[in-house]
């Protein structure tokens, strides 16, 4: 039956709609515009509050668009370790930014024998960041250019919350509480521990959860106080978790995917102790940037989980349930490009970074009759 009939009858019927339609009717009638061009890789994209976006380069830059005008790099960002999966990644704006004009960046940092991922902050004054301070350094160092994870999030209560990768030749330290590949990492906005951050036996300082693989995407709900997180799994065994203060993620105990290889990277999909996820993926869409939609322009998406992807070309919908899967939407797969980042503009348009040499700063807003 018709969604718009199913809700003429529960309308009728007085009951709610969010019984069988909410957040399931299709995502049509929208534009895709470009908003920039020629951009090396970017990784990430933030609106500032006169409208103009901040957009990091993996390679290093961070450059500023206004009206379709893309700046030169942005000076007093640090020296990045450029190499595969590594090098300037995430920019988010501080919740309070009008006033405490705090920005925070991820990158790589170090050589091929020794590096590491990297949280500092800044203000932006006249294009130039300037108060640089480094927050957090992710350790042990590595010897890999991969799995960096490097995602932020904040949460209501001005805590920060970042994504550090295994490091891929590291995954049995996703289980080692001391080190910090493959966590979760809970800071406050000065990078000091917060006070409730859970007490973990021998857990590295800001350790928030643990046995993850390579965490690419972080949406925290404001309606529902609830932080999910994305990552990468093998082949196969992409996943959405629901994140729980000290909880572990499995990986690499258990996992649905296997080895590239084939072969099986553990007997167990389950295992007592250890949370399954809201959404499993195999075989792998390789997920990126995620978010949770609340905003004004498409009503139809409230609430719902919007991963973009790599693999698949695709903003991935996610419909919930409470905290469980309702239903699933490929949308925008005609863009038929890998996509690195995905924000909710203030107006509740989406912006979209297409990871590409030449890549594209795209906005989806609603068809205009
Ligand atoms: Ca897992």
């Amino acid at each position: 039956m018709p969604c718009v009939i199913r809700r003429l009858l529960l309308a009728l019927m007085a009951l709610p709609l969010s019984a069988l339609c909410a957040g399931a009717e299709d995502f049509s009638d929208y534009q895709v515009h470009t908003l920039a061009s020629q951009l090396h890789y970017p990784w990430a994209v933030a609106e500032l509050p006169d409208g103009s976006l901040l957009v990091t380069e993996k390679s290093g830059q961070l450059r500023r668009i206004l009206d379709g005008k893309v700046s030169a790099p942005i000076s007093g960002v640090p020296e990045v370790y450029y190499n595969s999966q590594g090098g300037l990644m995430d920019v988010v704006l501080h919740p309070q930014y009008t006033a405490t004009g705090w920005l925070y960046l991820t990158y790589a940092h170090g050589t091929d024998d020794n590096n590491q991922l990297r949280l500092m902050r800044a203000r932006l004054v006249d294009d130039r960041l300037v108060e640089q301070q480094v927050l957090f350094r992710a350790q042990p160092m590595k010897d890999t250019p991969v799995h960096y994870g490097g995602r932020l999030a904040f949460m209501d209560d001005n805590t920060l919350v970042l994504s550090s990768g295994d490091g891929f030749d590291y995954r049995e330290q996703a289980q080692n509480p001391a080190s910090h590949l493959g966590k979760l990492i809970r800071l406050n906005d000065d990078g000091s521990i917060p006070a409730d951050n859970p007490h973990i036996e021998g857990g590295a300082e800001g350790v928030y959860s643990l046995g993850h693989r390579n965490p690419q995407g972080l949406a925290w709900d404001p309606f529902k106080k609830l932080l999910f997180a994305n990552e990468h799994g093998p082949d196969g065994g992409d996943e959405i978790n629901l994140i729980r203060s000290g909880s572990n993620y499995g990986w690499p105990v258990i996992t649905h995917g296997k080895d590239y290889s084939g072969a099986n990277i553990s007997p167990f999909s389950e295992y007592p102790g250890m949370l399954q996820p809201v959404v499993d993926w195999t075989p792998s869409i390789a997920p990126s940037a995620m978010v949770v939609y609340r905003g004004a322009m498409f009503p139809e998406l409230e609430g719902n989980l919007l991963s973009t992807t790599l693999k698949s070309k695709e903003v991935r919908r996610v419909v919930l349930d409470g905290i469980k899967l309702q239903s699933q939407q490929t949308l925008l797969s005609e863009l038929d490009v890998r996509l690195r980042d995905i924000a909710v503009a203030a107006d509740g348009g989406l912006y979209l970074l297409t990871d590409e040499a030449s890549g594209r700063l795209l906005k989806v807003v609603r068809m205009r009759e």
